[in-house]
């Protein structure tokens, strides 16, 4: 019996995805994912705001396989604060095919930050969505960025589409790359080339900044399978930034409600906003290689 029960509402991964009709190019990268627990070994944190089902390394990377990516960038997620075992455990399976984005706190050390790097951590997220966790106040944030800046690694920040204009200047004062999680999770039912997403694409005119264009699934208002009313706004990223953009499942996929889902269906949207061979190999491979893998010269 697991020590955890996942949140009453919590919804599994899809066990069963379907085949990707979209052939992924050779060299992909499913540049957001995650690992939980399993709990019963990696117990989540105490300070955790949902509790979700397990989701094993030897799950993603058999989905990786399945999909046809080739390496992956798991992203340490909330559900396990800062203790960042399992992403470390995960990335050190991973024969080199896993890169990580961890979460650190102020306290963390210059030996914890070393054995990090050597496991293959990147990067680590700032994360201001409140459901998710207490936000570390500003002058924390800004003492990590700077130690982090040195070991050459870049920051994730994940906010809400409402909340950028209050963090713009944080955010445009970070000393490193910057990566934004989910295109700043805008409102799709306004208009892509209106106001909100204008401020936006703002954002991402510093040329420090980079843009995940992931999570049709949870951006939808519309919904599965087709995700029609995000299209315009990840089109509009790719085709703009198409240097600086990158793209993951996901998986598997905490906190959905309105459904859980399927990874091939995901995937198969990737050729909607990336429309032409050149804007997919950027977005999967290129791009991707050029932030986590850099000492793999193509
Ligand atoms: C995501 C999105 C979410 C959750 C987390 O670390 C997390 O708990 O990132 C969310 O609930 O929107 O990127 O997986």
């Amino acid at each position: 019996m697991s020590a955890f029960v996942k949140d009453a509402d919590w919804l599994d991964w899809c066990a069963n995805p379907s085949k990707p009709k979209f052939h992924l190019p050779k060299g992909a990268v499913d540049a957001h994912c995650h690992v939980f627990g399993p709990g019963d070994i990696f117990p989540f944190a105490p300070e955790r705001k949902y509790t979700p089902c397990d989701a094993s390394w030897e799950q993603l990377f058999a989905l990786r396989d399945f999909l046809g990516f080739e390496r992956n960038v798991i992203v340490q997620a909330t559900c396990h604060g800062a203790d960042n075992r399992a992403l470390v455990d995960a990335l050190q399976r991973s024969n080199g095919k896993a890169r990580g984005v961890a979460t650190v706190k102020r306290s963390v050390t210059d030996e914890e930050l070393h054995a990090l790097h050597a496991a293959g951590v990147r990067g680590v997220r700032f994360n201001f969505v409140k459901r998710l966790v207490d936000a570390l106040p500003f002058d924390s944030l800004t003492e990590i960025a700077e130690r982090i800046s040195k070991l050459g690694w870049h920051i994730v920040i994940y906010f809400e589409a409402e909340d950028l204009k209050a963090y713009f200047k944080f955010f445009t004062d970070l000393p490193t790359t910057v990566v934004v999680d989910h295109m700043g999770r805008p409102d799709v039912s306004k208009d892509a080339f209106g106001p909100d997403f204008d401020l936006f694409v703002r954002l991402l005119e510093y040329d420090n900044f980079w843009c995940k264009t992931t999570c049709p699934e949870r951006l939808s208002k519309s919904g599965p399978p087709a995700y029609d009313d995000v299209v315009p706004f990840a089109r509009r990223i790719v085709e703009a930034f198409p240097g600086r953009v990158i793209w993951g499942t996901d998986w598997p996929h905490p906190n959905m409600k309105s459904h859980m889902p399927d990874d091939g269906n995901l995937v198969d949207f990737i050729p909607r906003i990336a429309m032409t061979e050149a804007l997919q190999t950027k977005l999967l491979v290129a791009n991707p290689m050029r932030l986590y893998w850099p000492e793999e010269k193509a």
